[in-house]
């Protein structure tokens, strides 16, 4: 019986080894005569392990990597085909969904144009206009698809590996050179990119001389995997200079996140980088464009402002606002805008990410209405609006028709906006920010959409009358949820959070989410301690052992007020391990004696405004065992202390991560941080305990 192999030799992706495990290689055919395929070359077709083509299948043929014009061909009935199987998962087009196989492998879906920035290695275009994107992959003889309940259920994917490294080193987004501490010496760092169930290996190395790191990844449920989470003092030491740490989780959401260093003020230095998690989608795109970070760049070193925060009533100015690195210093009149090119007519998927310190920022694009599909990690009914407010760690995918014709030379400006309010009452939102003034419609300018054949000059176009503010929009989640009764005492949990200025504590007024500021001890992170009774109050733990895996905890946080006269002020609320639902939100406390809650289907995700003077309540699931920060994303007012830690079902804790071995790597990179300290403790460049001047995260 003769074999055929097509193209046994083909490797798309020659340039990215990490990738070729993504495709299937070996076609062999009993009796080539038995079928028929146009000339071109083999890529990928596919059905999962144990499936096998059938016949009308369709099989995707790509001449070549990087001009991909798509062929195909149907298998004969009867066709008679053996393959070897190592491509995972793989991408349903729309003809799946209604009951045909028509299967694709690939790293990047459909659609992912590499020409918009971030990729691995080679992505393939093909013309899929038509595709429908609430489908996503077929994989163990089950299609994954938008209406997959994914808290329960996800495809299995391959694993991807990646290395981080830690440094030092110059960049300049404006031309002001400055020491930053980046990841692979980009800033930002390099994409994360992985398809929905995955497994992600992360190797991060710190190469940094004078400081410790850690990587957390924003968002993420690490569900049975709280020993990754990245939070250090809580679930790991920081990593000692020279040192490595390898985190190892599943991706059972999608969408997109960032990944940022979670030691002390660094992630403000450069320490981040975006994360895409291919999946679904509630509205069809034709392209997506690598994602947008939106950071605030002080020429200072990031832990001296977080040392001035403290000590000056306002924060410290940033300099320039950038979109991945790239930002118009307005004072100096240096720098440059961000720049995007796109097709005319097509529907592209936008991601922003807000990884700011301590800049809150509404998005727009001049004349274009933002369809917004998903919001943190959780996939929405879509919604339209002109101007999209992003706080500190929040997400947005939005889908972009570049169908606008009000601009004579074809360009049109992105903004990044910003409101300020009086900052003793409910309207204040934030800080002015030196160089981008409030309402200031030059400054707000960060981005240049551009239409391919654009003519010269700038774009003329004028903002969208949008009033902007810090109000987190209102949406529904596809996938709904009905939250029940709280399992725990909500009167008990009401608290006020805010700065208390009645008394210094650890050298500064700081801020706090309990009952006094967070303070941690970087070398002794709570998950190497959890068969303690007790607690050291500074750690401000709270232990919650309701072990019904769809109960609910409720927290209600008031800002400001309360019996300490607390200085309110607005600030995104971020909770590790969890989505939550937003069960209330607005103005003024929280009435806990008659509570109005918002149960079915309830805004949902895992980055909440909390309004100046005014209150959130959030609702999470008590389904995931571990120790988990609950914490204000300002990074000056994290750094001061303002969180806290849920300590969830700590009886389970150790079982649910896969007992003693989970804690290996934490304690083997704590011994290497208590030795990096005793090392340098006479070195007054490296971090010294007894000179901790923030809480530890
Ligand atoms: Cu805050």
């Amino acid at each position: 019986m003769p074999n055929y192999s097509p193209f046994p030799s083909y490797d798309p992706y020659r340039t990215n080894r990490s990738l070729r495990r993504g495709f299937m290689n070996d076609l062999q055919v009993t009796d080539p005569s038995t079928w028929s395929y146009t000339r071109g070359r083999f890529v990928a077709f596919g059905a999962a392990a144990e499936q096998r083509p059938e016949a009308g299948d369709m099989i995707y043929l790509f001449q070549n990597s990087m001009d991909p014009s798509e062929e195909s061909f149907r298998l004969r009935p009867n066709g008679n085909i053996y393959y070897r199987f190592r491509c995972t998962p793989l991408v349903c087009g729309n003809m799946s969904c209604q009951g045909q196989t028509r299967v694709m492998t690939s790293f990047a879906p459909p659609g992912w144009d590499s020409s918009h920035g971030y990729h691995y290695g080679n992505p393939f275009n093909p013309q899929h206009q038509t595709r429908d994107r609430s489908c996503w992959v077929k994989n163990h003889g089950k299609t994954y698809n938008i209406d997959t309940d994914y808290e329960d259920d996800f495809p299995v994917g391959i694993t991807r590996t990646f290395d981080l490294e830690i440094s030092e080193k110059v960049v300049s987004p404006d031309g002001f050179p400055k020491v930053a501490q980046v990841v692979n010496g980009q800033f930002p760092g390099p994409l994360i990119e992985a398809c929905w169930g995955d497994t992600i290996v992360v190797n991060v190395k710190n190469t940094i001389k004078n400081n410790g790191t850690t990587v957390h990844f924003h968002g993420l449920r690490m569900f049975q995997e709280n020993n990754f989470d990245g939070a250090n003092a809580i679930t790991q030491c920081p990593i000692a200079q020279g040192d490595s740490f390898t985190y190892k989780f599943q991706l059972r959401q999608y969408g997109h996140s960032w990944y940022h260093s979670h030691y002390s003020s660094q992630y403000g230095e450069g320490t981040f980088g975006p994360v895409v998690i291919h999946g679904p989608s509630t509205a069809n795109w034709d392209e997506e464009l690598a994602p947008i970070m939106v950071h605030e760049w002080h020429h200072a070193s990031a832990y001296d402002a977080f040392h001035d925060s403290m000590f000056s009533p306002a924060p410290p100015k940033a300099d320039l606002i950038t979109l991945n690195g790239i930002g118009r210093n307005h004072e100096l009149g240096i720098g440059a805008y961000f720049q995007k090119t796109i097709e005319e007519g097509k529907k592209y998927l936008f991601r922003i990410t807000n990884s700011a310190i301590d800049f809150h920022f509404h998005f727009s694009i001049d004349n274009h209405l933002l369809q917004v599909v998903s919001v943190d990690y959780v996939p929405i009914k879509p919604f339209w609006t002109n101007s999209l407010s992003v706080g500190i760690g929040q997400r947005y995918g939005v889908i972009v028709h570049t169908n606008q014709t009000a601009s004579a030379n074809g360009k049109y400006w992105m903004r990044t906006e910003y409101f300020d309010g009086n900052v003793k009452d409910s309207t204040f939102c934030q800080f002015p920010q030196q160089n981008y003034p409030p309402n200031q419609t030059d400054t707000q300018r960060v981005g240049v959409l551009s239409y391919s054949g654009a003519g010269p000059g700038e774009p003329t176009t004028t903002r969208w009358n949008a009033t902007v503010g810090c109000k987190d929009p209102v949406f529904e989640p596809h996938l709904e949820w009905r939250v029940t009764p709280p399992q725990n005492d909500v009167v008990k949990n009401a608290r006020y959070v805010g700065i208390d200025r009645s008394k210094e504590m650890h050298g500064a007024f700081r801020w706090l989410l309990a009952e006094q500021p967070q303070w941690l001890n970087y070398s002794n992170p709570t998950l190497l301690n959890i068969a303690n009774a007790s607690w050291n109050s500074e750690y401000v733990l709270e232990p919650y052992s309701y072990n019904d895996p769809e109960g609910f905890v409720y927290f209600i946080i008031n800002s400001g007020g309360g019996p300490s006269k607390l200085t309110g002020g607005t600030h995104p609320i971020h909770l590790h391990g969890h989505d939550f639902a937003i069960l209330s939100q607005g103005l003024g406390p929280f009435d806990v004696a008659n509570p109005i809650y918002n149960t079915e289907n309830p805004p949902r995700r895992d980055t909440a405004m909390l309004p100046a003077m005014g209150h959130l309540v959030l609702a999470y699931k008590t389904d995931n065992p571990g120790a988990w920060l609950l914490h204000c994303h300002i990074g000056w007012h994290a750094g001061s202390g303002m969180s806290l830690q849920i300590l969830e079902r700590q009886q389970e804790i150790s079982s649910w991560i896969g007992g003693s071995a989970a804690f290996e790597p934490a304690k083997r990179g704590c011994r290497n941080w208590s030795e990096f300290l005793a090392r340098h403790k006479n070195d007054p460049d490296v971090f010294n305990p007894i000179g901790q001047d923030d809480s530890g995260i």
